[in-house]
């Protein structure tokens, strides 16, 4: 298998459960500003839209969209426990969470990559969206549960992991927020994570030893 990705983008979130995975797999790191592969290809061919992740898989299919490309990951390897069963409630309340996270978690940081310098209110506001999407994550842990889903890691929490982690990045305190932010703490700390983001150069290797 293929992944293209961009470092830091969510793309990661496949990284991530590659690692989990422990399958072997190809990265390619996207140029998607010049719109081409690292090895120099048309990157639109392979993703129409010029965006990651795009996987390549092992009979030369293209999956985008996230959350297609992490449940077919997951269904790779069903033992992993990374998605449950298709067709039962479970899988049902993964897609629900992985929807969420795409088109609302994901996209109320478009502003902040949007290319547009941010004025004091344009600001104000985007924070008010990304924070009451953050409250929505934060709801879901209100139990005390270690995940989105309860006890078990999921490929939606290396998503939300991913997204959440851009808060800093952007400038955005998730201090309101103390289970996200143990939450983010928490996952960051998985092996797969830390393999992944040293890959991509987000932290150094001797940052985690
Ligand atoms: N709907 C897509 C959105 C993917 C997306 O927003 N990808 C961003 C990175 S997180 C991207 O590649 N943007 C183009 C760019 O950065 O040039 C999905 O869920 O996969």
């Amino acid at each position: 298998m293929k992944l293209h990705y961009k470092p830091g983008a969510c793309s990661l979130a496949s990284h991530i459960i590659l690692n989990e995975l422990g399958i072997s797999f190809e990265l390619d790191k996207a140029d998607t500003d010049a719109g081409k592969t690292e090895a120099g290809e048309d990157f639109r061919k392979i993703s129409p839209n010029g965006y990651v992740p795009a996987l390549v898989t092992d009979h030369g299919e293209i999956i985008t969209e996230n959350p297609a490309v992490l449940q077919y990951l997951a269904d790779q390897s069903p033992d992993a426990g990374l998605a449950p069963p298709n067709g039962t409630l479970e899988r049902s309340r993964l897609q629900e969470t992985l929807n969420f996270v795409s088109s609302e978690l994901h996209n109320s940081f478009g502003p902040f990559f949007s290319g547009t310098v941010l004025d004091d209110d344009a600001r104000q506001q985007a924070e008010a969206v990304v924070g009451s999407r953050v409250a929505h994550i934060e709801r879901s842990l209100a139990d005390g549960r270690a995940f989105l889903l309860g006890d078990t890691f999921t490929v939606a929490d290396a998503y939300a992991f991913v997204v959440l982690n851009w808060a800093g990045f952007v400038g955005v305190s998730l201090d309101a927020w103390p289970k996200t932010q143990a939450y983010v703490a928490h996952i960051a700390a998985r092996p797969a994570s830390i393999k992944a983001m040293v890959a991509e150069g987000l932290i150094e290797q001797e940052q985690v030893a």
